[in-house]
């Protein structure tokens, strides 16, 4: 639950074991699990544990350490599954494609989907 007294978002609901999915990565802040609608063959949702920032904006001026930490989940899972090599997208509003605002990045490896960034 966010401070604002918000529903859980999806990804709380995930961090909470309410709902399952593949947990690649975990940390006390941060969580990396697969995404359901993967658009290349390495696609990672790595998230915050908390919903309290909408958006990459709000977490890099809030708390650039947990922003730092969630890079470094990233590299660490690019390491292990991409070669070290990756995509790591922020989609930031609606018009962008952001539909879950609980800050995350999308950590993709390999050739994306057609349609899809790039
Ligand atoms: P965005 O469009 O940037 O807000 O990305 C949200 C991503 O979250 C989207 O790529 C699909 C993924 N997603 C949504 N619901 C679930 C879910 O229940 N499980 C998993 N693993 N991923 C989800």
């Amino acid at each position: 639950m966010s401070s604002s007294g918000a529903e859980p978002s999806i990804f709380s609901r995930i961090v909470a074991r309410e709902i399952p999915a593949t947990i690649v990565a975990e940390t006390d802040r941060i969580i990396a699990f697969n995404d359901i609608h993967p658009q290349a063959p390495v696609h990672i949702v790595i998230t915050t544990k908390t919903q309290e920032y909408r958006n990459v904006v709000e977490l890099a001026a809030a708390d650039p350490a947990l922003l730092a930490e969630l890079v470094a989940v990233a590299r660490q899972v690019a390491d292990e599954r991409t070669g070290g090599e990756f995509r790591l997208v922020f989609n930031t509003g609606p018009s962008a494609g952001q539909t879950v605002f609980h800050v995350h990045a999308h950590l993709m490896g390999g050739q994306l989907k057609e349609g899809s960034l790039g």
